[in-house]
This record gives C-alpha cells, sequence and structure tokens, in this order.
C-alpha cells in the first residue's frame, strides 16, 4: 500500500515524462522543418522512450491499488536556433527529470517505503545514461561544428546513434 504524499509524488513523476515525450516529440517535429532527418528520427525514438518511463510509473500505481490522474500538458517550445541549442534544452529537461527522481528517493526513504525505493532504482540509472549520452553528443557536435559539411556530419551522427540498452 503506498502512502497518499507518494502516490501524489508519483502522479506529478506521471506528468512529467509525458512532458518530456511531448517537448521531444516538438523538437523531432523541429527537426523534420529543418531537413534533419537524423536528428527527428533520435528525438522521435526519445519521446516514445519517455512515453515507455511514463507507462512503466502507471503500471507501477495500478499495480498498487493506487489513482492515476493524468494531467494536461503546456505546448512545448517549437523554436530552437540551431541543432546543439536543441540538444542543451533536451539536455537541461534531463537534468530537471533527474532532480525530480532525488526527490521520489528521498521521499521513498524518509517514508520507509522500501518497494518503490527499490522501483525507482531503474529511473536513477536510466537518468545516468541519458544526461552522459546528452553531454556527449553536446561535445561532439561542439567539436564537429555546424559550419560547411558539419551539420551534415551531425545528423548521420545522430541517425547512428545506438542508445544504451533498455534493461526495463
Ligand atoms: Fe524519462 O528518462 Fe529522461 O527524462
Amino acid at each position: 500500500m503506498l502512502q497518499e504524499n507518494m502516490i501524489a509524488a508519483l502522479n506529478e513523476q506521471v506528468t512529467m515524462e509525458s512532458t518530456a515525450s511531448h517537448k521531444y516529440l516538438a523538437m523531432a517535429c523541429w527537426a523534420e522543418t529543418q531537413s534533419l532527418e537524423g536528428c527527428a528520427s533520435f528525438m522521435f525514438r526519445q519521446s516514445d522512450e519517455e512515453r515507455m518511463h511514463m507507462m512503466k510509473i502507471i503500471n507501477y500505481l495500478h499495480d498498487s491499488g493506487a489513482e492515476v490522474k493524468i494531467s494536461e500538458l503546456g505546448t512545448p517550445e517549437t523554436n530552437f536556433g540551431n541543432v546543439i541549442e536543441l540538444f542543451e534544452e533536451a539536455l537541461k529537461n534531463e537534468q530537471a527529470v533527474s532532480a525530480s527522481i532525488d526527490r521520489l528517493v528521498e521521499l521513498a526513504i524518509k517514508n520507509r517505503d522500501y518497494k518503490t525505493n527499490q522501483f525507482l532504482q531503474w529511473y536513477v540509472e536510466e537518468q545516468h545514461e541519458e544526461e552522459t549520452s546528452f553531454m556527449k553528443l553536446i561535445d561532439r557536435m561542439k567539436l564537429i561544428g555546424l559550419d560547411g559539411q558539419g551539420l551534415y556530419m551531425i545528423d548521420e551522427m545522430l541517425a547512428k546513434f545506438e542508445p544504451e540498452e533498455e534493461n526495463a
């Protein structure tokens, strides 16, 4: 049986994962308008992944006999200066999600809710992997640069990028 404060916090995390999915969908659509097919497919995949993260929490809440409340989502940013700025924005989002997961872990420990703490460890690891991937990609993009063939090379790199295997 989950405690009320944990049910509320997990519901907020459902909204956060769903918002991340929504943001990455908007980023993918922006990339399409720039003819950046590799970036678009990367962000469409990322958006699907965030939806899977959302579903995992929804299933956990349902399996624990708790109510899930689906919230309204805001309109995501649809304009980005360039592909590096887009990834910097995505990294900022990941850092905010990581901070939110950390707060959930703290709450689980405070509540002595060891089952939820164990459930959340998957997210702790996942956030670490995602932040690392985004940081590395931004670094490589800056090395390649956006001039000349740079943008084309960046898009090719994103098309081939293989995210870490999900261990869900
Ligand atoms: Fe949900 O994995 Fe990042 O945000």
